[in-house]
């Protein structure tokens, strides 16, 4: 350990600690644009600079490691008239009004500009933008005018998610954020994660607005709006009404949804719990073809699908591995099948007059409800897919204060929310449900008996990959929701099931290329993939800004939830079970099971 004076005050940090980080430990705040807790320092923007003694020029604090006894200061007149500086040569090229941006008050450049007291354009502003905005992609929009360089969302993009779509081109004043290819959003290889957008500290990359076109929908009487509100907004929502992250406002949520006039809000913690009855039996399904050499081309392990940035990411680089893919749709889409049909049958509505929303944290959703398999209902399922951010400017323009509004449930009939359904929002959640509900119907017991509080703990946590082994030392009979499958669970008895997890597009290439060369993970029989670090909780429809402090809190709101439910197993929501007796009498993965809540994607 080395001890420095930062400011007059001595701290005692590890050799190798940055100054920016020894200077936050003790409370003294640097000015950062460049840097961002989820990405390597590289010392581009140079607004953190500080004084070393002895030592001539000012250095950058998130690059500098402290490996000796150093005296540092980070205000000085020198120091203000840099950062000013800095700023001031920033906004000369940044074109763009605050007023009209969607990040006015969530704008790094613009907080910095304020704190530094600019008041005028010293090097003079762009009078044109210099760039055409690239709208042609179904969730991202980038604003290279708005850009300042710090190449946060290039380190996303290639670090934390490794798709390589965005990159540094050009030199000099040339100098530019592009694709890979140079090609427009709509053809890039983008897997629409948003990740760009989370780490963007301006208004430079943002997600396809669709609030406009809801408006209009709402204020059109002859059609019927109904909103379905994903797990992992309403643990962050409240983060843009001044709340600490991990808030959770799932009923207050309600209560604004229908002042702003939505017909009815359900939850797709439903959809969840019916996904993981679905995707629950195609696994034992896949596993009794592959235990009873049933089928010897039986893919395992299945691979989760819920995830459209991940299904992107299957589709571009691993393609051959599509058959891995667990055919069931995501939530959203089994929700969007089953409004625009059980829903509009039960409440006698032409589902032409239907326009069904998604609230979700996630700009890939919109891509996703736009694909073409997506219309199992003979509609579009899903018209439109919000971001949380999106609902919040619904909220704002309605003058609502989300944390004072009255609690309200949720419409029937779909019914209240389960711990199962809301855990899918962080990592680990829908291994946590599956399991929760494989486990029960293969042994006919309580899954307590096996793990305490039905809490799945070796499947949690935030490592980036994790594998767990559970044994399934007893088989009971076969529960009558599955008895059109099979006769009895035998063939599983004394098999150890092997789990993957995997979040952040990074690890997923890892555990992808692990597979590909026959390692661990080729050996696993189910894994969960989610692009999002953190799983939907960091994801790009998220409220900025992101971290993994922030996203740790969010999944603490997402758990306690969870444990506060009362039902927090998939096949008890009686909702889900209800649907099975009226409307798929045939059972999981039955055939119009398959025709309505499953997808085939092919290379
Ligand atoms: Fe997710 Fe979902 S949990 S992908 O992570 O599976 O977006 O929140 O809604 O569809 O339920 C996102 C979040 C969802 C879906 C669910 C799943
Ligand atoms: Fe969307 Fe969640 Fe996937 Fe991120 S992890 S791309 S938020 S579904």
């Amino acid at each position: 350990a080395i001890t420095v004076t930062i400011d007059g005050t001595e701290v005692t940090v590890p050799s190798g600690t940055t100054i920016l980080a020894a200077a936050r430990s003790i409370g003294v705040r640097i000015p950062t644009l460049c840097d961002h807790p989820d990405l390597r320092p590289v010392g581009i923007c140079r607004i953190c600079m500080v004084e070393i003694e002895g030592v001539d020029c000012l250095q950058t604090a998130c690059t500098y490691p402290i490996t000796r006894p150093i005296r540092i200061t980070t205000t000085s007149s020198a120091i203000r008239t840099a950062r000013r500086h800095i700023l001031e040569m920033l906004l000369a090229t940044h074109y763009g009004d605050c007023n009209t941006c969607k990040r006015n008050h969530n704008c790094e450049l613009q907080s910095l500009a304020a704190e530094y007291g600019i008041d005028c354009f010293r090097f003079g502003r762009p009078e044109a933008p210099r760039y055409a905005i690239d709208g042609s992609g179904a969730s991202i929009v980038r604003d290279m005018n708005k850009c300042i360089l710090c190449r946060r969302c290039v380190r996303a993009c290639n670090e934390l998610q490794d798709v390589g779509c965005l990159t540094l081109t050009g030199r000099g004043e040339n100098a530019r954020i592009s694709t890979f290819g140079e090609n427009m959003l709509a053809t890039a290889v983008c897997i629409e994660c948003g990740q760009c957008i989370n780490h963007c500290p301006t208004g430079a990359l943002s997600e396809v607005d669709q609030t406009d076109e809801v408006w209009t929908m709402l204020d059109d009487p002859t059609k019927h709006v109904v909103i379905q509100t994903a797990p992992a907004p309403r643990a962050s929502i409240g983060e843009y009404f001044g709340l600490e992250p991990g808030t959770p406002l799932t009923f207050e949520m309600n209560t604004a949804i229908r002042r702003i006039g939505f017909d009815a809000v359900f939850d797709t913690n439903f959809s969840a719990d019916l996904t993981i009855i679905e995707e629950g039996t195609e696994l034992l399904q896949r596993l009794h073809q592959s235990l009873t050499g049933e089928s010897p081309a039986t893919q395992l392990p299945q691979l989760s699908s819920c995830c459209p940035g991940w299904i992107k990411y299957i589709e571009y680089f691993y393609p051959e591995m599509l058959p891995l893919l667990s055919t069931a749709k995501s939530p959203q889409q089994m929700f969007g099948a089953m409004i625009k049909t059980y829903y509009a049958e039960k409440r006698g509505i032409d589902p032409k007059n239907i326009v069904s929303v998604a609230l979700m944290p996630c700009t890939a959703k919109k891509f996703e409800c736009s694909r073409p398999e997506m219309t199992a209902s003979g509609f579009q399922d899903v018209d439109f897919a919000i971001t949380t951010r999106e609902l919040v400017k619904m909220m704002r323009e309605s003058g609502i204060d989300l944390p004072k509004m009255p609690k309200s449930g949720f419409d029937e009939p779909f019914g209240d929310p389960t711990g199962s359904g809301v855990i899918f929002g962080a990592t680990g959640g829908v291994m946590e449900a599956a399991l929760r509900t494989v486990l029960e119907l293969v042994t006919g017991k309580k899954v307590e008996s096996f793990f305490e509080n039905a809490d799945i703990i070796p499947v949690r946590g935030f490592e980036g990959i994790r594998l767990a082994e559970l044994p399934v030392t007893e088989v009971g009979p076969v529960p009558e929701l599955l008895s059109h499958l099979f006769t009895d669970f035998e063939w599983l008895k004394g098999v150890t099931l092997r789990v993957g997890i995997a979040h952040g597009t990074a690890n997923i290439h890892k555990v992808m290329e692990d597979i590909k060369n026959g390692g661990i993970f080729s050996t696993c029989h189910f894994i969960e993939m989610m692009a999002c670090p953190g799983g939907c909780l960091g994801g790009g429809g998220q409220p900025i800004p992101t971290s993994p402090e922030i996203r740790a809190k969010r999944a603490k709101a997402i758990y306690s939830e969870d444990a506060h439910y009362v039902v927090r197993k998939s096949h008890e929501n009686p909702q889900v079970l209800q649907i099975y007796r009226e409307f798929l009498p045939e059972g999981p993965c039955s055939h119009k099971a398959h025709a309505l809540l499953h997808t085939h994607y092919t290379p």
